[in-house]
């Protein structure tokens, strides 16, 4: 993003730029047309002769209103695990994130449980077992092909016996267009219901930087399946802008708890929106 805002202040500092073209661009930053559109409002208002700066500043503005303020942290109950759902398309990274999130918390004396629920791949299962042992967290998992709810539910007990102040639920990627794959989700969202009429407690649906303005429509339908509490923005490590948490919070109301900036468990940070502002714009 950083990038991104450079080359508008170089672009749009000539005299005789294009309204639309700036429009455009900000719309190629992931901000989403609803945004770009009020930026460009706003500075057409503005009825003067406008620099690049001018241009950053009230698009660093338009971002700051919109995105809430530093949110609490996830903080775990005295008298039973916190339970978070981690959701997302194929391949955003959701086992690398839920595997990130587990170390993050264990490194500040947490004690976290992590479930299996990708059911359908036996790499997957492989892949949170390694995390696993690296970690030293316990992974629950279940048969090849079996329920996944049923995983969701021996996690749960699992993370009351070894009383653990956290169960993470890492689970399958599936299509937010897929009707069957969907269902499954509010099931294992049920299903967790039973356990703890509060459980889940978070419901983070992780989306690729890389991917743009398609994340939208994927937390869109997600949101609609079982109500999200949050996103993990991944990738940003990549040519990824994040700008997409912009009309993600705009238009549903959720709002980024984590980033992933590489491959390795320390690559992961509690989004700070502050910094997002001030480094990423
Ligand atoms: N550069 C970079 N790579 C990441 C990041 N997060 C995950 N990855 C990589 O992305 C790939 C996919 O990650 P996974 O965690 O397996 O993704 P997933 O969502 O669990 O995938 P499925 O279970 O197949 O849906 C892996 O190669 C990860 O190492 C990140 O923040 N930055
Ligand atoms: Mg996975």
């Amino acid at each position: 993003m950083a990038g991104f805002f450079k080359s508008l202040i170089a672009k749009f500092s000539k005299p005789d730029f294009d309204w639309d073209e700036l429009e455009a661009a900000l719309i190629g930053g992931d901000l989403g047309p609803k945004l770009a559109m009020q930026i460009v409002d706003e500075l057409r208002d503005q009825g003067r002769k406008l620099n690049g700066q001018d241009i950053v500043q009230v698009a660093r503005d338009h971002v700051r209103k919109i995105i809430p303020p530093s949110l609490p942290p996830l903080l775990p109950f005295n008298d039973r695990p916190k339970v978070l759902l981690i959701v997302g398309v194929n391949g955003t990274g959701k086992t690398t994130s839920t595997a990130k999130l587990a170390s993050l918390l264990t490194s500040k004396g947490k004690k976290v449980v992590l479930a299996a629920a990708d059911t359908f791949r036996a790499a997957a299962v492989e892949q949170l077992e390694v995390w696993g042992q690296r970690l030293g967290i316990p992974v629950v998992k279940g048969a090849p092909n079996c329920d996944p709810s049923g995983v969701c539910f021996d996690g749960y007990e699992r993370a009351v016996k070894e009383k653990a102040d956290y169960l993470i639920v890492d689970t399958a990627g599936r299509l937010h267009t897929k009707h069957n794959l969907m269902e499954e989700l509010k099931k294992l969202h049920r299903i967790l219901g039973k356990k703890d009429p509060t459980s889940p407690h978070e419901v983070l649906l992780v989306v690729d930087a890389t991917t743009g303005s398609n994340a939208l429509m994927q937390a869109k339908e997600f949101h609609k399946a079982i109500p999200l509490t949050g996103l993990i923005v991944t990738k940003l490590d990549g040519s990824g802008k994040g700008g997409i948490l912009v009309p993600i919070y705009q238009e549903m109301k959720v709002p980024a708890r984590f980033i992933g900036l590489g491959e390795r468990a320390e690559d992961f940070q509690a989004f700070d929106p502050k910094q997002f502002v001030e480094e990423l714009l």
